[in-house]
């Protein structure tokens, strides 16, 4: 894309054509590029940086819980892949397949991870003998390639992504239940609130949503502003479905040989995609603080007589911000002007003017990229305010995104208004039989509205009725239609 092009900004708006302006956004604010393979699409640079800040918030969180970083390969033997059967029943058209090395057919076609529970699992075999050797906890960063035939959307599905996927294995299943849950609570939802500044559902998947290979599943569900919910993570209980099908077992204090406990979990790129449509807006994109590859933007006014005194100013107040991610826009081609909608329509959270009027005053002038607002501020104040302000605009993200999600939700127990919520794109929340036809039937009538997930803490239902069939409820549970 052009510089020019660029100037135009996003010409659709975000509450009249959302999918137009998401496929702007994600493009003009340079992000993503298209490529000719379906579903296959570049992370260029800025999209990468907001992955590796997610990825360093990630491995801190797990280095302290004792995970370790380690590297599978990408192609999966077929016999293997299929060890487990629940797993892949139902995926097996999603299996890309290499066939081929060069022109010679390969004895056993390998298949391209679409996930790796099976490939870890043959090691995992080998390397667990004795309860000493649990807990085993590992993580890999990868790319996963899956081949879905739903229409691809830029971060939300596609083809090949990025994830970090982790295989934990443990003597029993309480150890097992904890971290699965503790994964869900303190790495995943302390990465979308304190990270992103998104807020979600926390709560168990439904048998039929569940991942097959699992005992069950816990989710986070998002709301995505196109009217959708969106899975943003999973951790699945595993039980022992694996380790039986891999033979992963450990000699017990007793002597005894036992069956491990499992869970795996896995965060994707597909968040990023959540983060941009919660909090971007007409101008582009807008970024929390903590995730933002550039927190602060400084852009001088510039005249013939006093640029280099100006310039000068930019760099001494650069060096007042230590520890942020600061650029001066020095670029003499652009007006101020154009610079401030360039940076807005990259998201970065603050912009701080210069220009020769300030200097003399002592002054600069900050923006805040979520609301607008303009404040000035004293030389002496800046390091102190543009730290407020970065605070403040985290914090103001997550409060907005909450009322988003809160606005979204429609709490009710009558079918008809059970209906006209998913029709109004809305999350319904509502007691629910648990019962698997119903659920079937609920998808089938509102044109396609799910099971999201049900709420770890229930209360105790006192004569409720499921909406849909009338029988009675066991618990609350969110229902919307979903990526
Ligand atoms: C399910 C389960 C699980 C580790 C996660 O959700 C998080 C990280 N894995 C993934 N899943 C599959 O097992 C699967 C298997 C095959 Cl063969 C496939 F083609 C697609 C799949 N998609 C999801």
């Amino acid at each position: 894309m052009s510089k020019k092009e660029l100037t135009q900004g996003i010409t659709a708006k975000k509450s009249d054509d959302f999918s137009e302006w998401y496929t702007q956004i994600i493009q003009k604010a340079e992000l993503i590029e298209y490529t000719d393979v379906s579903g296959c699409l570049v992370f260029r640079p800025y999209s990468y940086q907001i992955w590796e800040k997610i990825q360093e918030f990630m491995n801190t969180i797990m280095k302290g819980m004792g995970v370790r970083n380690a590297y599978f390969p990408l192609l999966i033997p077929e016999k293997l892949l299929i060890k487990e059967a629940d797993h892949v029943e139902g995926f097996t058209p999603e299996v890309a397949w290499v066939t081929h090395s060069g022109d010679t057919e390969l004895k056993e076609k390998l298949a391209v991870r679409p996930t790796s529970e099976t490939i870890m699992y043959e090691s995992y075999k080998k390397w667990i003998r004795s309860h000493r050797d649990l807990p085993l906890l590992i993580n890999q960063w990868c790319n996963i390639v899956r081949w879905e035939f739903k229409n691809p959307v830029p971060f939300l599905r596609t083809r090949e992504f990025l994830w970090q996927e982790g295989h934990n294995v443990f003597a029993t299943k309480s150890e097992m239940d904890t971290n699965t849950r503790l994964i869900l609570e303190s790495l995943y939802e302390k990465t979308q609130r304190e990270l992103l500044a998104i807020p979600g559902l926390l709560g168990i998947k439904s048998e039929k949503e569940k991942f097959a290979g699992a005992d069950y599943s816990i989710s986070i569900e998002n709301y995505f502003p196109s009217g959708r919910a969106i899975q943003g993570c999973t951790s699945h209980g595993l039980g022992q479905n694996f380790s039986k099908a891999f033979d992963i077992t450990y000699i017990d204090e007793n002597e005894k040989k036992q069956f491990a406990w499992q869970n795996s979990w896995g965060f994707s790129t597909r968040t990023i995609g959540i983060m941009i449509g919660v909090h971007s807006d007409d101008k582009g994109l807008v970024l929390p603080p903590n995730v933002a590859p550039t927190q602060i933007v400084i852009v001088p006014i510039l005249f013939e007589k006093t640029k280099s005194e100006t310039l000068k100013k930019c760099d001494e107040i650069k060096k007042m911000l230590k520890g942020y991610d600061v650029i001066i826009d020095d670029r003499d081609e652009y007006k101020p002007g154009y610079k401030f909608n360039d940076w807005e329509l990259k998201g970065v959270p603050l912009r701080i003017e210069v220009g020769p009027k300030d200097i003399e005053k002592k002054q600069v002038v900050m923006s805040k990229r979520n609301t607008g607002e303009k404040v000035f501020v004293k030389e002496k104040d800046i390091k102190k305010t543009a730290d407020k302000l970065l605070v403040d605009i985290q914090k103001e993200l997550l409060v907005a995104a909450e009322k988003q999600l809160k606005n979204a939700i429609v709490k009710t127990e009558s079918w008809s208004d059970f209906k006209k919520a998913i029709k109004n794109k809305k999350i319904v929340f509502s007691p629910w039989c648990e019962d698997s036809e119903c659920e079937e039937l609920i998808k089938h009538e509102t044109g396609g509205a799910k099971t999201l997930n049900m709420p770890f803490d229930q209360k105790t239902l006192k004569n409720k009725k499921c909406p849909k069939c009338s029988k009675e409820a066991k618990v609350m549970c969110y229902f919307g239609k979903s990526y």
